[in-house]
């Protein structure tokens, strides 16, 4: 057993009483009340899910494990000749909740490094799908065709799989899909807008480094990698990605199915999808304005033009956070050191100063700050990454890490099949006291 498993063994065992006390002996305490507004409302604020590994504050932010991202960007070991930390680093972290040694970080490259090999069938399934696929659903059907390998399916099939040990082969699962899904993501951006020039991986080198030399972009884009696989990775599990993996795979389906049903959530306009609605969103007004920086009020009436066609504002509002999310700021600090002559950073810079206080003006959105969407695509673009509609891609990556993780604990802290209960509109009405 690796070391890493054998750590998770000991944290999962040594965790196990505290959920089972709480179900057993505490099962009627009441934590939340809900309302009609939220069950219509999307269970909005509804405290119904639990894990460890992050918690989303609405004003303050994410923390990981506990820690913020300027802590965890200051912890974590970090690669030689970069500033940001491994993911691999990360990973351990998000999954043991401890900072990893550079030894920890050795150990799991080389896990990753011995699993990154893509099955053929998944290089031919992607060249037989239509050029015109979204890159998402390119992404989304190789995971998933990947099911077969299952080691969790295997071992389940085999009878002989006890509950308190389903998350082992799910982990073997999780490492195997997220030691393969950089060089997927990287082989799906070669083969759509490369020519099908592919470049092979370099498994000598960590996943940020690897994933910049597959995707044929030169340094500083191996730090743009880490820092955007880490910020993405996890942000509480109510979100729709991270609840949509949690949701199939508490059926006990495996973590191909539940990971390729979380790219899917990921990829609409209102989630993950925003990054790159945010980027075509800003090049009509870099078109429309020849390519020269809009002054305020040319900004200002673009903003209002988009609110008045009855579309939203991309990479602004929150359903949880009500304030500038800390994801956006730790891009935009890169931003301000790595690019702060860009011009389309400059526009987002004046977004940044002139929609919170037009969607306040509005006095719809409950959030007027912007989020991780806002800011991340600009990096990209600047990188020589223009091909906008692969952003989503690369959340997908980044956030296959939290999901992961989450899911091996939801496995190995035994939670059931999700199934809350509905009802119908007559019953609200009823429940309102309102007369028929
Ligand atoms: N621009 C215009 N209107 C907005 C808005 C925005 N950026 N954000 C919210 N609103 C509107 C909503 O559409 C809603 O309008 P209606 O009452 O007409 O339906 C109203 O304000 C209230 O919405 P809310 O309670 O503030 O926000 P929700 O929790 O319903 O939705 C979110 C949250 C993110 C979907 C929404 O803010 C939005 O559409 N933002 C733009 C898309 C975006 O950036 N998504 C990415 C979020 C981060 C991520 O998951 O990746």
């Amino acid at each position: 057993m690796s070391a890493l498993k054998e750590k998770l063994r000991k944290k999962i065992e040594e965790w196990r009483p505290r959920t089972t006390r709480l179900i057993k002996e505490f099962s009627n305490v009441k934590v939340d009340e809900v309302d009609i507004g939220q069950i219509i409302g999307g269970a909005r604020d509804v405290k119904s899910l639990v894990t460890d590994i992050s918690y989303l504050d609405p004003f303050e932010g994410i923390r990981f494990r506990g820690f913020t991202i300027p802590e965890v960007m200051e912890k974590l070991p970090k690669v030689s000749d970069g500033e940001m930390p491994y993911v691999e680093g990360f990973f351990f972290f998000l999954l043991t909740g401890e900072i990893p040694s550079d030894d920890d970080v050795k150990e799991v490259a080389q896990e990753f490094s011995k699993r990154h090999i893509v099955p053929k069938y998944v290089i031919d399934i992607l060249k037989a799908m239509p050029v015109d696929s979204h890159p998402m659903v390119m992404f989304s059907t190789a995971i998933l065709s990947m099911q077969r390998e299952s080691e969790f399916v295997k071992e389940y099939n085999s009878g002989e799989l006890k509950k308190n040990d389903y998350w082992i082969p799910t982990y073997e699962d999780g490492l195997n899909l997220l030691a393969k899904i950089p060089g997927i993501a990287a082989f799906i951006y070669r083969l759509k807008y490369k020519d099908a020039k592919i470049i092979d991986p370099d498994p000598k080198s960590d996943l940020g480094g690897n994933f910049a030399k597959m995707m044929g972009i030169n340094k500083p884009y191996d730090d743009v990698a880490r820092l955007y696989f880490i910020l993405h990775s996890d942000h509480e599990s109510g979100n729709v990605s991270a609840h949509t993996g949690h949701l199939v795979a508490s059926a006990l389906s495996d973590l191909y199915y539940s990971i390729s049903a979380m790219t899917n959530g990921l990829a609409g306009p209102l989630h993950g999808l925003a990054n790159q609605e945010v980027l075509s969103w800003l090049h009509e007004v870099y078109d429309k304005l020849g390519g020269k920086v809009p002054t305020e009020e040319e900004m200002k009436k673009f903003v209002w033009d988009t609110l008045k066609s009855g579309q939203v504002i991309p990479g602004f509002g929150h359903a949880v956070l009500r304030k500038t999310d800390p994801r956006y700021m730790a891009q935009r600090e890169f931003c301000l050191k790595h690019l702060p002559d860009d011009p389309l950073f400059k526009y987002v810079d004046l977004l940044f100063k002139v929609v919170p206080p037009i969607l306040l003006e509005q006095g719809k959105a409950k959030n007027p700050w912007p989020n991780v969407d806002a800011q991340s695509g600009v990096i990209q673009w600047y990188y020589g990454l223009k091909e906008y509609d692969f952003y989503t891609v690369l959340f997908a990556v980044g956030r296959a890490f939290g999901v992961v993780a989450n899911i091996i604990w939801d496995r190995g802290l035994g939670y059931p099949l999700e199934r809350p209960k509905s009802v119908t509109t007559a019953m609200l009405e009823e429940a309102a006291g309102i007369k028929k």
